[in-house]
């Protein structure tokens, strides 16, 4: 049987709970910080370990069969990907944030104000189905320090406990998306024994922590 290739983050806020729970779902494999690609020695499936951004484009062009990302990414990079299953890690929402000091009181005060973020796409469907005009500033991190910088009236970026956007003077105005890790297939993953047997072992293991 084909062997499966599963990417996952190879550092940052997902990589640990990641290779936790394929660990947890009795996969034996070696998790070197430098090998970028780690094979699993009791089932057919090899671990890539990518940059989070990269991830579903290989799963959209089948180069991984499955990967592990913040739904986030996935929407900003507007891929075609089956969601398997929500792994309930990773959560964070993508908010609208202000100064503490401004006159932004409603949606439409946006109107003709720049707003910096990592998420152009997401911001800008968000933006244009409420029917607000902003000048979207893309930049490509440090997105809390570009108000106060006199770069941009208000940001767009993630959010978990709020302690960035208290410390650098921001408060919350609206919520964009929510998101968390969530597992993805190629189209017409879903249909696979092994990808059925592996999603099969990560319910088990969600279920397990319920
Ligand atoms: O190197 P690579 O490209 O793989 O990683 P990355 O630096 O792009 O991503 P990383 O590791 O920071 O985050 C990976 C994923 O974790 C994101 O895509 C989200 O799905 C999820 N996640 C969950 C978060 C957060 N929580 C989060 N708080 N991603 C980023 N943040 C940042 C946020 O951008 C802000 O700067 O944390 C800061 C805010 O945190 P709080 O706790 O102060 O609110
Ligand atoms: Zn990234």
């Amino acid at each position: 049987m084909k062997t499966l290739k599963i990417a996952i983050q190879k550092s940052g806020r997902l990589n640990e709970k990641s290779v936790e729970l394929l660990k947890n779902c009795g996969l034996n494999f070696e998790n070197y910080k430098s090998s970028l690609i780690s094979p699993v020695s009791n089932f057919p499936l090899e671990i890539l370990f990518l940059r989070d951004d990269d991830i579903p484009e290989y799963v959209q062009d089948g180069i991984a069969d499955l990967g592990i990302v913040g739904e986030n990414v996935i929407e900003e990079t507007e891929v075609e990907v089956a969601y398997l299953q929500r792994l309930g890690f990773g959560k964070c929402s993508l908010k609208i944030a202000v100064p503490n000091n401004n006159d932004i009181a409603t949606l439409a005060d946006l109107n003709g104000k720049a707003i910096a973020t990592t998420y152009p796409v997401i911001l800008g469907k968000y933006l244009k189905e409420k029917g607000i005009t902003s000048d979207i500033r893309t930049i490509s991190g440090s997105v809390e320090i570009s108000p106060g910088l006199g770069l941009s009236d208000a940001i767009c970026d993630l959010v978990s406990t709020g302690g960035t956007l208290k410390s650098n003077g921001l408060k919350p105005f609206a919520d964009v998306m929510s998101s968390e890790a969530v597992l993805i297939g190629s189209k017409g993953s879903e249909n696979n024994d092994l990808i059925q047997e592996l999603m099969q072992r990560i319910q088990s293991v969600l279920r397990a922590k319920e």
